[in-house]
Order: structure tokens, then sequence, then C-alpha cells
């Protein structure tokens, strides 16, 4: 917003009119996509007792219920587990609270406050899922591209049906891609988002990262045969747009999830109802989540997610 401009004012805007409804197209047609899929939607945990601990840098939102601990959900990536054991092909549009560092506060990509698409699938492979989330991609962008021109126009974006299947390149790749920017990463570090950036802008179109290792990424993930990476993939958007999605295979036998959580240096009392779920079986799920915002704001091409999101709270800045 400008700073002269009211918070109203710029609901009122015609870029706001023509981004909250290119939000309302996103949305519908990532229902009608999933739906065709048969997939059943769950509506979403607020506040639970287990939520995801591991936001690479973020915390999560302590609540007291009752003079017990609680969390606002900062991912409900548990409760898919259960929901997909139980019904298969699952999702749900989920509110999200992460306390992200200050410093994130101007990235034009991070909100306290956002929604994720998190779905999940029982039986399905790293593979499954990421033919599922490019396909899903390339069904939102055509609905949109057919439904929403004049929004596109008004907001001046050039947007096109991106090419499946998208490039991939392992966590390896994206370190030695790192040496050429004379970025110091060691391995097991994250990727700092000026790589996501650059190897995104380089790739020309949306590229997924995969085979992460086991230390930068959840102890939920399971483990590949090597030992040291986890079954996950990151897809990031082209034009330096950064992160779209995050998710993989997940480990669902409970001797194996209790060391992962041991390794992590968590406490499992923390996650006891959900092993105990995991003692009654799960099955075997592969899933993602992808953040609303960031794929509205990938489509209407905006550099502030704070303009895609009703009442945004950037890291730091909490308002109405
Ligand atoms: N959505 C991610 C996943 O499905 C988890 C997360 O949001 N932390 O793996």
């Amino acid at each position: 917003m400008e700073k002269t401009e009211t918070y109203l004012e710029y609901l009122k805007s015609p870029e706001a009119q023509a981004v909250f409804r290119l939000s309302q197209a996103v949305t519908d047609s990532l229902r009608e996509y999933l739906r065709t899929c048969g997939f059943v939607e769950f509506l979403p945990p607020v506040v639970s007792s287990v939520t995801d601990p591991g936001l690479r840098g973020a915390e999560r939102l302590p609540v007291s219920l009752y003079e017990t601990r609680a969390y606002v959900m900062s991912s409900m990536v548990f409760h898919k587990q259960v929901l997909a054991t139980a019904f298969s092909r699952i999702y749900s549009f989920s509110p999200n609270v992460r306390l992200e560092p200050a410093r994130n506060a101007d990235s034009g990509r991070h909100l306290v406050e956002f929604c994720q698409l998190d779905l999940e699938e029982a039986g399905a492979s790293l593979d499954d899922s990421m033919r599922l989330a490019e396909d899903m991609i390339v069904a939102t962008v055509s609905s949109v591209l057919d439904r929403c021109r004049p929004f596109l126009d008004a907001l001046d974006r050039d947007l096109s049906v991106p090419k499946v299947p998208f490039q991939r390149i392992t966590y390896d790749d994206a370190l030695r891609e790192a040496a050429k920017y004379d970025l110091e990463i060691r391995y097991g570090d994250e990727l700092p988002q000026t790589l996501e950036a650059q190897i995104s802008r380089e790739a020309g179109g949306f590229l997924w990262v995969t085979d992460y290792p086991k230390s930068c990424r959840s102890f939920y993930y399971r483990q590949s045969e090597d030992g040291g990476s986890v079954r996950s993939m990151d897809l990031l958007y082209p034009e330096g747009f950064g992160e779209a999605i995050s998710g993989g295979e997940r480990e669902y036998r409970p001797d194996v999830i209790t060391k992962r959580i041991l390794e992590a240096g968590l406490d499992p009392a923390e996650f006891r109802e959900f092993l105990a779920m995991a003692d009654t079986g799960l099955r075997p799920t592969s899933g993602f989540g992808i953040g609303i915002e960031r794929l509205v704001r990938y489509i209407a091409g905006e550099s502030e997610i704070a303009r895609v999101r009703p009442f945004p709270k950037t890291p730091g800045r909490i308002t109405m």
C-alpha cells in the first residue's frame, strides 16, 4: 500500500479488486481439480495439542487451553497422515500461524498468518505427489487464464500455462549451483532464499528440488535408502518468486518416528497422541502443502504478499 493509502482505500482500488477475484478463481479451480481426482475436503483444525515444530526458523504460537499447552496450527501435517489413512485422498484449506523472524518482514513472501492447501494421499510415492502437483498447477493456471483475463490485464500480468514435467534437481545439485555464485553453504544447511530465487530464475520455469538432507527437514519425512537424505521435495516458482510447495513421503512406523524425534532433539512425549495413532496403524502416505497467498502472488505477479492477503500480518507487525 502507498504510505498515504488507507487499507480500505487499497481494498477498493482496481488492483485489489483484480487480486482478490483472482484469489477466488484460484481456490475455486483447486477445489474443482481435487474433486475430480476424488479427494475429500476436510474442515481444518485451528488449535491442537500437536503441530509441526520444524518451521525453518519460525516458531509455533503456543496457547493455553484449559491450562493445557496447545498450539495454533503451524501445519496440519500430522492430522493429514491420520485422515489419509482413513479416507485415502484428502485435502484441507488450513489456516497456519508461524512466528517468522522479523528479518523476513520485507521478503515480500512471508506472512505470520496464511492459508495452506494441505493434501495427502495414501499409498502414493514422492513421484506421484510431484506429478499431482504439476497437473494441479497446470489446471489452475489454465482455468485462471480462461476465466480471468480482464483481471490479469488490469494487473498487467503476462502469465502462461507452464510446461510439464517441471525440471528437477537435487539438493546436491543446488549446492553446486551455489558455488557458482560464491555462496558458502555447508551440506545440511537450509538453502538460502537468495539461492532459491537465483536457481529458479535461471531454470526459466518451475523447478523441483529433491533429496534434502535429514538435518534440514522435519522428522516426519521418510528417510531414503542412503540414510542421509529424506524423501522430500520443494517446488520453486519461476521468475524468482521463491518456494511454492514443500512435501514428501511420510514416516509411518511408530518406532522409526520415535527414533527420528529423538535424533531431532525433540521430546517424544510432546507427540504422544500422534505416536499412539501410529501405534494403531498409519498407512504409508505422501503429500504436500502449497501456500495459497504465494500462489495468488505468483498468478497476480505481485511483489508484496501483503497485497494478496486480506488483513495481512507481516513478521514483526501485527495489525487488524
Ligand atoms: N506442508 C508441508 C508438508 O506437507 C509441511 C509443512 O507445512 N510444514 O510436508
